[in-house]
């Protein structure tokens, strides 16, 4: 994954954000045919498998703990329901489901053993698995790498100085070290931003300039555009214009020509022509299906509408990388192993019960 040599300082990059919009597209579009098939999109569903209740205090987010926004909270799904939307976002079109969590980081326990054994079936129908559980340590990366994760979403968010202004719980070090876990095990980075937090153009070219000082720069990079959550800190926030979007994806496109742009979250506020402009400016995937983790997104039709007039289609699933191997992982094993017994266990009793000659054990109680 490479990056492009003419915008490899701040004051460069800052240049290009400011070119002339219509230059700055023109180039943006350039660069995109270089490296991509313009009418090729690629279509990724979220899924929210643990909603709510994170004790972070991400100053954009309706998941954290601390604000009171008006939230359905669940619990981890079950592995049937989560392959269940899965497989119905394939035969929506998209190649890649991305699971997320309301989690600080990723503990060693039974939920993380679902999660393995999420992404092991997922990969298995032959969609990309891409998983956002917070904070990952190397031997849980090389865990997902095994059961066949194929990327990792890490967000900065933000440029460095920016950040402590939106989260205090954790460092923008802290996710520096889990987007090196995910890479240093062999599975691909999708890390990228939110404008519209009340950040300034070098916050918002701060964040690219981190993805330029890495030793490989993400392959896929997601532009969210805030979605100003009431009960957040951030309610208040203008919605982003669109020109904001278009410099931020063009800028993204053009710094890094091989990487995916993502048109992420905020489509909603978009019209259509604002996210023809977005796909012109280089974006080559956005999120679909009506919800994001908790908050609306566009319906399946009205992007099936949008691809028709533009003429644009989804795009298969491993085109820029291999599929990964699904290896066996003890704990989802035994897991299983119990699951089945206990399913058989309950089956017995249930035609003992119906047994005419059955009768039930007498309990004598002290
Ligand atoms: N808890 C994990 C984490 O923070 O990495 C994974 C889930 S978290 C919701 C994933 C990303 O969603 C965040 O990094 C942020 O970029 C994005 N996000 C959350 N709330 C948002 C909002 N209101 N508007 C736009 N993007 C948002
Ligand atoms: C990303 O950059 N955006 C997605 C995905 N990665 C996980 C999440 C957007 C969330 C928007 C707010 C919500 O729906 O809760
Ligand atoms: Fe938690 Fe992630 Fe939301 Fe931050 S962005 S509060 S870590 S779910």
């Amino acid at each position: 994954m490479k990056i492009n040599p003419k915008y490899t300082t701040k004051e460069a990059a800052l240049e290009l954000y400011n070119k002339q919009l219509m230059e700055l597209m023109y180039h943006a579009a350039t660069v995109h045919r270089e490296y991509h098939d313009p009418l090729e999109v690629q279509m990724s569903t979220l899924i929210s498998i643990k909603t709510g209740g994170c004790p972070e205090d991400c100053g954009y987010c309706p998941q954290s703990a601390k604000y009171n926004t008006d939230l359905d909270v669940h619990a981890m799904m079950p592995v049937d329901e989560v392959v269940g939307l899965a497989k119905n976002a394939k035969e929506s079109g998209s190649s890649r489901v991305c699971m997320g969590a309301a989690w600080r980081n990723v503990r060693d326990n039974r939920d993380f053993d679902k999660v393995v054994e999420m992404v092991q079936e997922i990969n298995g129908m032959g969609m990309e698995v891409c998983a956002t559980l917070g904070m990952l340590n190397e031997a849980q990366a090389e865990r997902l790498k095994k059961a066949g994760l194929y990327a990792y979403n890490h967000n900065l968010d933000s440029s460095r100085e920016f950040y402590k202004d939106i989260i205090s719980t954790r460092e923008y070090d802290n996710r520096i070290d889990t987007i090196a876990n995910a890479r240093n095990a062999g599975i691909s980075v999708c890390s990228g931003g939110i404008i519209g937090m009340g950040e300034s153009a070098e916050d918002r070219i701060g964040m690219l300039m981190t993805y330029v000082h890495m030793e490989q720069p993400p392959e896929s990079i997601p532009i969210n555009a805030l979605v100003a959550v009431e009960g957040t800190p951030l309610e208040d926030q203008k919605p982003v214009e669109t020109w904001d979007m278009v410099r931020m994806i063009a800028t993204s496109r053009i710094m890094f020509p091989q990487s995916i742009i993502r048109l992420s979250a905020g489509r909603t506020q978009m019209s259509r022509e604002a996210q023809a402009m977005c796909f012109m400016a280089g974006a080559s995937s956005i999120f679909a299906g009506d919800k994001l983790l908790t908050t609306p997104n566009p319906e399946y039709n009205e992007d099936v509408e949008l691809f028709e007039i533009l003429g644009m289609k989804p795009k298969a699933p491993f085109q820029d990388g291999e599929q990964p191997e699904t290896l066996p992982d003890e704990r989802v094993d035994k897991a299983k192993a119990d699951r089945t017994a206990r399913e058989k266990r309950l089956a017995e009793a249930k035609l003992k019960k119906a047994d005419p000659n059955f009768e039930p054990r007498k309990v004598t109680v002290e």
